[in-house]
């Protein structure tokens, strides 16, 4: 049986493309509202039998090749110690945003006391996986994690914390490198337990320039992937002008909307692509979904392999039923009859 996902990490081409969608488990689905209830969305990570189950449900709906697991690039603060909350309608929120050397110097030993519960959730998904779909883990990459920590809560231009960066680069250099070791332990957590890939989520790297990603933040990125033995695959969003820098050390990269896959095959000649469908083609109707997502399909032949995804992540007013479809629609297209002019 090939496990199409994993085929495509290998750069291998096989005759059904793999598909599957970053925040397919979660907000968009009517079971996922259900089962998570009173529950908050941290303390639902926290719970194995409830994670798994989440992380199960967009399979079973959607027929996608990948599980992602359902947790969030906070989880490892939280289990560090850090005094961190998902707030509904907002996002990640910290008790005391960090904003000063002092307030590096006070975060806790980037350890955890107990993560019995992520490995014991990844054990239960891959007990009921199909075993022709892959398992993959994640973690939040040293800038997005340090973004959220310095604003304290989202933020659209990450303005304190590039300030920071700039101001004072020591202070930043060791929060980079607490962040790096969190993130590092919770994929090898994840991975231990049986997770068969991973994503480094860059989500916010786009609004660096290309010489401030190289020198504050690369660096930590890498060092995240430490002792890492299953393939990777590395996203962000307006990362253009350094996805050369984001292929390096990974199998795959992630791609946003806004590059045509053959224009991000000619930065990243020799990696795998992973992307890209416009999240916004989900509202626009099948006819130009399918018009769009054959386009993306078209132009990821220049890539040696290429993993169907979105450029983003699902909005959480998608219709779950377009993306079942969409999936239908992706594995039926025959790979070996296309051309990339066709
Ligand atoms: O289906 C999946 O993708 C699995 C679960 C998952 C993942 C991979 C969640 C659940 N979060 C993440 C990663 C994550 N978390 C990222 C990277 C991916 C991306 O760019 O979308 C980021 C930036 C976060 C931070 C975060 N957590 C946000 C974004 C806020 C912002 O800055 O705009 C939000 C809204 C959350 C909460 C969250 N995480 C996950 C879910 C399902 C939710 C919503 C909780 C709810 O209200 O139901």
């Amino acid at each position: 049986m090939t496990i199409r996902i994993l085929e495509a990490l290998r750069g291998q081409r096989t005759p059904t493309l793999p598909v599957w969608f970053m925040r397919q488990a979660g907000r968009s689905l009517p079971e996922y509202q259900q089962a998570r209830k009173d529950i908050k969305m941290l303390d639902s990570c926290l719970m194995p039998e409830l994670a798994a189950e989440i992380t199960l449900q967009p399979v079973r709906r959607h027929n996608v090749d990948a599980a992602i697991f359902f947790s969030d690039i906070m989880v490892p603060l939280r289990l560090a110690g850090v005094d961190v909350d998902i707030a509904p309608g907002v996002g990640p929120v910290l008790g005391s945003p960090i904003r000063s050397r002092q307030d590096v110097k006070n975060l806790p030993t980037p350890t955890f006391d107990d993560a019995g519960m992520i490995a014991e959730a990844i054990r239960l998904i891959r007990a009921e996986l199909p075993t022709d779909k892959t398992l993959l883990g994640f973690a939040g990459a040293p800038f997005t994690l340090a973004a959220y920590m310095v604003e304290g809560r989202p933020s659209k231009d990450h303005l304190r914390a590039r300030a920071l960066m700039y101001s004072d680069p020591t202070t930043w250099n060791t929060l980079l490198s607490w962040c790096a070791t969190v993130s590092n332990l919770f994929l090898r957590v994840q991975i231990e337990a049986g997770a068969q890939g991973v994503q480094l989520f860059d989500s916010w790297a786009g609004s660096l320039s290309r010489t401030a990603y190289e020198t504050y933040v690369l660096p930590y990125s890498r060092r995240t992937l430490e002792e890492i033995t299953v393939p990777r695959i590395h996203f962000g969003t307006y990362t253009n002008q350094f996805l050369d820098l984001m292929a390096h050390g990974f199998e795959a990269v992630g791609v946003d909307h806004r590059t045509p896959l053959d224009e991000a095959a000619r930065l990243v000649p020799d990696t795998v692509l992973q992307g890209n469908i416009d999240p916004a083609l989900l509202f626009a109707g099948q006819d130009a979904l399918h018009a769009h997502a054959l386009d993306v399909v078209r132009r990821g032949l220049a890539a040696p392999a290429h993993i169907v995804n979105l450029g983003h992540g699902v909005p959480p007013t998608t219709d779950p039923g377009v993306l079942t479809e969409l999936v239908a629609f992706l594995h039926d297209i025959e790979i070996d009859k296309l051309t990339e002019e066709e």
